[in-house]
């Protein structure tokens, strides 16, 4: 075959590849232009949405790179990894983002032009959750109420229960129970870590007191009930959220009390066991002290107490998993933070951590708002994450408050800020 017809053909297979990939818009491909080794990578994606910018290059293996900014139509957006070959980015904000990729190999250093142009997603996103993926609450007062379990309901049934309670943008309570209950969901498109920025809210109904008989305590405090947040994208792009999970570090993460890999077993009560009653608050009595027995790995054992407020079923343990002699639950446990205020037990104030925690602050605090920026890994070290897909939110607190009963996470909901036009600046 002679060499010019040759050429001509891959000038032309690189014609049609152009157009191929030019078509592909909202695609995450890259496409080339240029040679054997291309100076500039061009990539289309839409708003809300991560990307895998990568450098394309023959470098050895011990070649050094640095992603660093060229020209950028707006500061809306996270580019991550930019001391690896692939760096991760994402946008809340249409435009042009122009990086360059400095790579060092054996000595020389070549430059690589990284073109991102970010359009306006074509349907319209949702700024609240779009779908609840797991729904395990351990047992507490609220369990069988929010959201309503009945006798033979099927764990799927709960769980498609639980979607139509928080999967909406006005959502209804649910109750994650005592210590470790916890819930995992997701939205319809990557919020995305803008710096400097908090990112996303998850909803909840803690409240300030109004009343708190200690005025001096110099705390905000009220009805807190602090939910461990985690975080994580959708690294193997299946949709599920089966990736690996970073922890939100809030103020209270910081604490000297705080116990991470912190463990407890609940066993079901036996239906047929003595109620053991005890006192109570005004209307308030605990009809069993010794209602569900605890375990945990601290050496400690301990009991929820049931008690017959009239707004909560009696029945404690999920109708769901009532074959299940025992639930375990894993996490981060937090200080005990309810102080007995009134000195008789009949006003408790729940602290407020300072920060990062769901149904710690009022839903219009700004300290209710998290920033991905706070995610730290499993050893307990800060991660950069360009944007994340899921939230799980599991009750930070094994804490029996008098009355009250047993402390238990509440949510309702989960907001992207970027989305809703919220603009709160990180601590
Ligand atoms: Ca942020
Ligand atoms: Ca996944
Ligand atoms: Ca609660
Ligand atoms: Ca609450």
């Amino acid at each position: 075959m002679n060499q010019r017809f040759f050429k001509y053909c891959r000038l032309l297979a690189f014609v049609f590849l152009t157009i191929t990939l030019a078509n592909c818009s909202g695609g995450n491909d890259g496409t080339e232009s240029g040679g054997e080794e291309p100076q500039t990578t061009e990539y289309k994606t839409n708003r809300f949405s991560i990307v895998t910018l990568n450098a394309k290059t023959n470098a050895s293996a011990n070649a050094v790179y640095n992603w660093t900014i060229e020209t950028v139509s707006s500061e809306n957006y996270s580019l991550v990894n930019t001391t690896s070959k692939e760096a991760l980015f994402a946008a809340a904000a249409e435009g042009t983002y122009v990086f360059n990729v400095a790579i060092t190999d054996k000595g020389t250093t070549k430059n690589q032009k990284v073109t991102v142009v970010v359009t306006t997603e074509t349907s319209e996103l949702k700024s609240y959750i779009s779908k609840v993926f797991e729904f395990k609450p351990a047992p507490g007062q609220f369990v069988n109420d929010l959201p309503v379990a009945n006798d033979g309901d099927s764990a799927d049934r709960i769980l498609t229960r639980a979607n139509s309670y928080l999967a909406k943008k006005n959502g209804d309570l649910i109750s994650l129970g005592a210590f470790g209950g916890y819930v995992v969901f997701g939205f319809d498109h990557s919020i995305v870590n803008l710096k400097g920025r908090r990112d996303f809210r998850v909803l909840g109904n803690a409240f300030w007191a109004d009343a708190n008989p200690n005025p001096n305590s110099g705390l905000r405090g009220g009805s807190s009930e602090a939910g461990v947040i985690m975080v994580s994208y959708d690294k193997n792009k299946n949709g599920l959220p089966d990736d690996e999970w970073y922890e939100i570090e809030g103020g209270g993460h910081k604490m000297e009390k705080t116990i991470r890999n912190y463990e407890i077993t609940y066993h079901r009560p036996d239906p047929n066991k003595k109620p053991v009653p005890g006192g109570g608050t005004g209307t308030v009595l605990f009809t069993d002290l010794e209602y569900i027995y605890w375990k945990d790995n601290q050496g400690k054992e301990g009991y929820l107490a049931q008690n017959n407020a009239y707004n909560h079923s009696l029945e404690y343990w999920p109708k769901w998993q009532k074959d299940q002699a025992t639930i375990t639950f894993k996490g981060t446990r937090l200080p005990d933070n309810a102080v007995d205020e009134s000195g008789n037990g009949s006003y408790f104030v729940q602290y407020a951590f300072l920060y990062g925690y769901a149904d710690n602050a009022p839903n219009n605090d700004d300290e209710s708002a998290i920033d991905i920026d706070w995610a730290i890994d499993s050893s307990g070290k800060k991660v950069q994450l360009p944007a994340i897909d899921f939230v799980k939110v599991c009750n930070g607190l094994n804490q029996q408050a008098g009355w009250l009963g047993e402390t238990s996470t509440e949510i309702m909901g989960a907001n992207d800020l970027h989305l809703l036009g919220e603009n709160i600046p990180t601590r």
